[in-house]
């Protein structure tokens, strides 16, 4: 019988639904340790949080979540909130003794973020941040070849994440939902809500980044505020895009807007290698594309793997050969290999450790957007 492990959620956004979803369907399809079991959900609206709970089977709601982080019954804290509130329950919640399951970006800046990973290291307990896109099988994947040298010298690292959702000026800035375009809440626009996603994976896949030079863009100034009413200035920066070194010597180009008219939600990826290259696109997710310079030069050309076999990542926990799976999975893996990590007392990446990293880039990549100039991280 798996031991049960009881998770408090505070937030019950969009986030707080794919992790609800991942803490409920884990044992379905993962032999572990270790069950979730929804022990409390936390939000500031009693009315709807019950709602909440009783859709998605958590026992027991709270309006403060102060109690919730104090509460004995709860072993792990799952932070879903807008981005100023993570370093706040993050402390207490550590300082509880509770382990840390906290919605990216880790914190509104570095040195937030460093004080953060101070108080988990400290109180020793486990933590991690859901950056699910690592966990797409064919991602996994690109890091199993990369890892294996297939790809010879690196010389180019390229990622973008575009979305169209902010392009009204009638859209409203700040409170439920709308938060992530008040520079209050969420502490920058597209550099941390989509371009962390992009400097993790990349991160990860091609270790560091050195420096950085970076331009940014508020197209719409200023947008009614859904709190005060009033008509404020936009602090976000709606695009954001920026060039950098990786520690290896290759080059990196990013891009990031929630104004390229006809994309939602298009992250795509590309790494060129002295002898091979891989390119992934979230639209098709299970596709990992492979171009192989070693192969023979008649039929040379790019591959369309499509990731769906047992020997390939998290894919044989899932249905047979060829069939697919989504987004959805992506935090049922992070749940997974967080409760493996449990259960073998080992770290699950990436912690707020390794998320600091692509904090600091954010950050350096803000400040030369502001000063003109390349930046060290
Ligand atoms: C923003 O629209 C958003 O929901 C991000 O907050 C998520 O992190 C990203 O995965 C999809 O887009």
């Amino acid at each position: 019988m798996p031991k049960p492990l009881r998770i408090g959620l505070i937030g019950y956004g969009f986030m707080g639904r794919t992790h609800s979803n991942a803490y409920r369907q884990v044992n379905q399809f993962f032999d572990l340790e270790y069950r979730p079991e929804l022990k409390a959900v936390c939000a500031r609206d009693a009315e709807k949080v019950k709602a909440f709970a009783s859709q998605w089977g958590y026992e027991s709601v709270e309006t403060d979540w102060r109690k919730l982080v104090e509460r004995q019954d709860i072993d792990a804290v799952d932070i879903c909130t807008p981005n100023n509130l993570h370093k706040e329950i993050a402390l207490a919640a550590a300082a509880n003794g509770k382990m840390i399951l906290c919605e990216k970006p880790l914190s509104m800046n570095t040195a937030e973020g460093e004080e953060m990973c101070q108080a988990v290291e400290k109180a020793g307990v486990p933590n991690t941040v859901w950056y699910n896109y690592r966990r797409v099988p064919a991602v996994t994947l690109a890091k199993q070849i990369i890892d294996t040298g297939k790809l010879g010298r690196i010389f180019h690292y390229r990622a973008n994440f575009l979305q169209d959702w902010t392009i009204s000026a009638d859209l409203p800035q700040g409170g439920t939902a709308l938060w992530r375009l008040d520079a209050a809440a969420a502490g920058s626009g597209v550099t941390g809500d989509l371009l962390a996603h992009c400097i993790d994976t990349a991160i990860w896949l091609n270790g560091s980044i050195t420096n950085v030079t970076a331009m940014t863009e508020t197209f719409i100034k200023e947008r009614k505020h859904n709190l005060t009413g009033k008509v404020e200035k936009v602090g976000i920066d709606d695009a954001c895009a920026f060039l950098c070194h990786f520690a290896n010597g290759s080059l990196g180009l990013f891009e990031s807007t929630r104004y390229a008219r006809g994309h939602k939600a298009l992250y795509t990826l590309e790494i060129n290698g002295e002898n091979a290259s891989i390119k992934w696109d979230l639209h098709d997710l299970h596709r990992l594309q492979w171009f192989d310079h070693k192969d023979e030069g008649i039929v040379r050309g790019w591959r369309s793997v499509h990731v769906t076999d047992g020997d390939q990542p998290y894919m044989k926990q899932w249905w047979v050969p060829g069939l697919q799976i989504g987004y959805e999975h992506t935090f049922i893996h992070q749940v997974a290999d967080f409760l493996q990590a449990l259960a073998a007392n080992k770290p699950c990446p990436p912690t707020f450790r390794d998320a600091l990293e692509t904090q600091k880039i954010c950050d350096a990549v803000l400040k030369s957007a502001a000063n003109h100039q390349w930046t060290n991280v």
